[in-house]
């Protein structure tokens, strides 16, 4: 049986395929199991900068394999926190970029996991569906959590009520995405853009979505406190350093080198 997970490291570049083309990558329990084990591989491995997620063939995630559900032995609650709540919670905890490459249809709890990326790259084939009221059921795995803090309250609920389909260049408009990609060269175009930001100082991009997701429920002054301890951890840091010592030597920075020293 072929891989479900298909894991590869370019350029400090995890690039996570989900592969199951032919049910458009609809996810089972191995698939998503499998996605949350890699993230946290790549949670401790030095040489993973950037984390991308995409999907084989011409679909992203139908959502979940409607094929499977009959066959659980979980009610639907427990399902999702055994499987797609610690996935989504470690894309959007994991102190190092995630990128979702939405190459095509992002579906339920497929769009969902598309959404919660950090940065969203669209393929000009690719398109959303908040697709769960279809079948009569309330959209889950950060769907709610995500989609009205990107388009608004009522743009969300019209979208998860008439489950429409959401084009790239639509959601590129919305703000569902960031950036929108020919399909021809969308793979190489990710990589590229993946790795421009590798070389970015990955250990303060972590402490930005640590300020980000702890500013999403606190105060300013929380905020601001916050801020100030983790830029305190930041300065103390060996890309911190390396970043003021290219400044002053007026060369680019080697944010790479920095991420080898043992103290940053
Ligand atoms: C599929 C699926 C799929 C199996 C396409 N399953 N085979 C969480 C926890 C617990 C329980 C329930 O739910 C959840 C959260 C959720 O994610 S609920 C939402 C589940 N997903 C859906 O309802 C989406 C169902 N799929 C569709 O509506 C369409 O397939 C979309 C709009 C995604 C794509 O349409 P097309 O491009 O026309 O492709 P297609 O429908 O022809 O699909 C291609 C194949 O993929 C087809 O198989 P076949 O053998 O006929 O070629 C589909 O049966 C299969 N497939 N989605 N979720």
């Amino acid at each position: 049986m072929s891989e479900v997970v298909l894991r590869e490291l370019q350029e400090g570049v995890l690039t996570l395929t989900m592969n199951r083309p032919d049910k458009l990558n609809a996810a089972n329990d191995p698939l998503l199991l499998g996605l949350t084990a890699a993230l946290k591989d790549a949670e401790r491995d030095d040489a993973v900068r950037v984390v991308v997620l995409t999907g084989a063939g011409r679909g992203f995630c139908a959502g979940q394999d409607l094929g499977d559900v009959g066959a659980r032995d979980m009610g639907f609650a427990e399902h999702l926190r055994h499987t797609y709540n610690p996935l989504v919670s470690k894309m959007r905890s994991l102190e190092k970029p995630v990128i979702t490459a939405v190459n095509g249809v992002a579906a339920g709890a497929g769009a969902s996991l598309a959404l919660a990326g950090d940065l969203r790259l669209f393929s000009d084939a690719a398109s959303l569906i908040e697709v769960f009221s279809n079948i009569a059921l309330v959209p889950d795995s950060g769907s709610t959590w995500t989609l009205p803090r990107l388009v608004g309250w009522n743009r969300a609920f019209e979208l998860m009520a008439l489950a429409e389909r959401v084009g790239a260049q639509d959601a590129l408009r919305l703000g569902l995405c960031e950036h929108v990609f020919p399909a021809e060269t969308f793979r190489a175009d990710v990589q590229t853009y993946a790795a421009r930001l590798a070389a970015r100082p990955v250990r303060a991009l972590g402490l930005t979505k640590r300020a980000l997701n702890r500013a999403m429920t606190a105060t300013l002054d929380e905020t601001l406190e916050y801020e100030a301890q983790l830029q305190q951890i930041a300065g103390e840091g060996a890309e911190h350093r390396e970043g003021i010592a290219a400044f002053l030597e007026k060369r680019t920075p080697d944010f790479r080198a920095a991420g080898k020293s043992t103290d940053s």
